[in-house]
């Protein structure tokens, strides 16, 4: 060793070093796999990481949804579980959490994001109506399809680009919205399909002033506004952090200000609330609500539990509470920027400005010698696999899916390949090994070859696909 000249994170990076406002009282052993195995797990996958067994994963970073670690006190309220069928203790209590936290009068519990997804489309959406949203997400846009709406990319250009450095790359770009309403009439839309922070664009949040500016102009024209609150907590502490005058709002106070100016959300607990599986919708208009909670006992089940179990709600309520904690979201988005860091210095392409919950390599960058239709993204994610056991995920055009109408693949502006990061399950050390392992691959993707699809499944095709390596030209 020549030079040491050892620094904190914080010092690295000019500032102080911030920690987890936890510690940890139980661990889970992983395990560390050779090359040579991960060349058959990654094989015997179809070059599809969705497709890998858990076990031959190291650092899982395929998605933050039910992956985090519940705390203590989450873990004694699943003791607290009233199983009752109907009225359980536990479905008020998250009842009272959301309408406290989120401000919404009516809830609804569902399974999961998706089982909140299809109620809210079955009942809001007519056959042919346009469903105007800030960038796709495919289980959302899928649903509002199915029930026959047609959805459309209103979010502002620079959402697309991975290196504006827009501060609010969520925002809906309210000409587009407004071109829409006075081409079609505000009949034929059905409601803004509103997101915080943009998973497929980055993480990337929506500002007060976005959100404010929607509710005048779905006011003005009688249009509902719902959102998909899934990292919306996230998405609050972005406006701490970038939106003049409210620096010194607790991150509450900033959520509950944010859902004031919408008609209702549904929610994919898995993430911001803590919880390893449950889901909700929430609206403040009663007949609507009567409809969601009609329709909620054909497809998940009664209305106080919706495919849930009473511990289940209630590791959701106590989750609620603590996502909403300053502490708790500034370590979690710290986590992930401190990767971002790294990689940056590295000058790796990363989307930027580095969004709440994830880091989206730009595969198009890093292979810029592969074509989109070799899969560039998907073929990153095979590689860090490969190199050290790391799984991500494919937002590309795997992702993307085809037209419906011309079979056609859709070739989304970004390709890009997501290390995403758990909630209060790695530590900084892991952050290092993944940081280093990408740094590995970059270093040889000019011998990297992609990818071709061999087998394609009708429905969001990422999932189940499998691929094959090209062979050298
Ligand atoms: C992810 C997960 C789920 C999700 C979401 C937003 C903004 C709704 C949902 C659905 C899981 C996932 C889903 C589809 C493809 C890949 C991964 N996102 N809205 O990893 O919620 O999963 O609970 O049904 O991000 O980003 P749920």
């Amino acid at each position: 060793m020549t030079h040491i000249n050892p620094q904190t994170m914080g010092q690295q990076f000019g500032r102080r070093s911030w920690a987890e406002p936890w510690k940890i009282k139980m661990v889970e052993r992983l395990r560390m796999t050779t090359r040579e195995e991960r060349e058959r797990a990654l094989g015997e996958a179809g070059f599809n990481t969705f497709l890998l067994k858990s076990d031959d994963v190291y650092i899982d970073l395929l998605t933050d949804s039910g992956t985090g670690a519940m705390s203590d006190q989450q873990w004694a309220g699943m003791m607290l579980g009233d199983e009752a069928y109907a009225g359980s203790r536990n479905f008020y209590h998250l009842e009272t959490a959301i309408q406290g936290y989120y401000g919404y009068k009516h809830i609804v519990p569902t399974h999961q994001g998706r089982g909140a997804e299809h109620l809210i489309s079955q009942v809001a959406i007519k056959k042919g109506q346009y469903v105007p949203g800030n960038m796709y997400f495919t289980t959302t846009r899928l649903h509002q399809e199915l029930a026959g709406g047609i959805f459309v990319d209103v979010i502002i250009d620079e959402a697309h680009d991975p290196e504006n450095l827009n501060p609010f790359k969520g925002n809906i770009d309210l000409g587009k919205l407004e071109t829409l309403i006075r081409r079609e009439g505000a009949g034929k839309i059905a409601y803004v399909s509103l997101a915080g922070t943009v998973n497929m664009a980055g993480g990337q949040p929506v500002s007060m002033a976005n959100v404010k500016d929607l509710r005048a102009l779905c006011d003005k024209h009688g249009i509902k506004l719902y959102l998909d609150a899934t990292r919306m907590v996230e998405n609050a502490f972005f406006i701490q952090e970038r939106e003049a005058g409210y620096a010194n709002q607790p991150i509450a106070a900033i959520l509950k200000e944010f859902c004031g100016h919408t008609d209702g959300a549904w929610m994919s607990a898995k993430k911001d609330n803590l919880v390893n599986i449950g889901g909700w919708l929430a609206v403040n208009e009663r007949v609507l609500f009567e409809e969601l909670r009609n329709l909620v006992v054909v497809y998940e089940g009664l209305h106080t539990y919706g495919g849930l179990a009473g511990r289940d709600m209630e590791a959701m309520a106590i989750g609620i509470a603590e996502s909403v904690e300053d502490a708790h979201i500034r370590s979690r988005i710290g986590q992930v920027r401190y990767l971002g860091e790294l990689l940056t210095d590295w000058g790796i392409p990363i989307v930027q400005p580095v969004g709440g919950h994830a880091i989206f390599l730009n595969a198009k960058a890093f292979y810029s010698h592969l074509k989109q239709i070799e899969f560039p993204a998907q073929t990153l994610a095979a590689e860090l696999y490969l190199d050290s056991g790391i799984r991500s995920m494919e937002r590309g055009i795997a992702s993307a899916g085809r037209d419906a109408k011309t079979g056609d693949h859709y070739y989304p502006k970004l390709e890009l390949t997501r290390l995403t990061i758990p909630r209060r399950v790695y530590t900084q050390a892991h952050m290092d090994v993944v940081a280093e392992s990408v740094k590995a691959i970059f270093d040889a993707r000019a011998a990297t070859r992609g990818l071709k699809m061999i087998y394609e499944p009708k429905y969001l095709r990422f999932f189940q696909a499998r691929f094959e390596r090209l062979s050298a030209k």
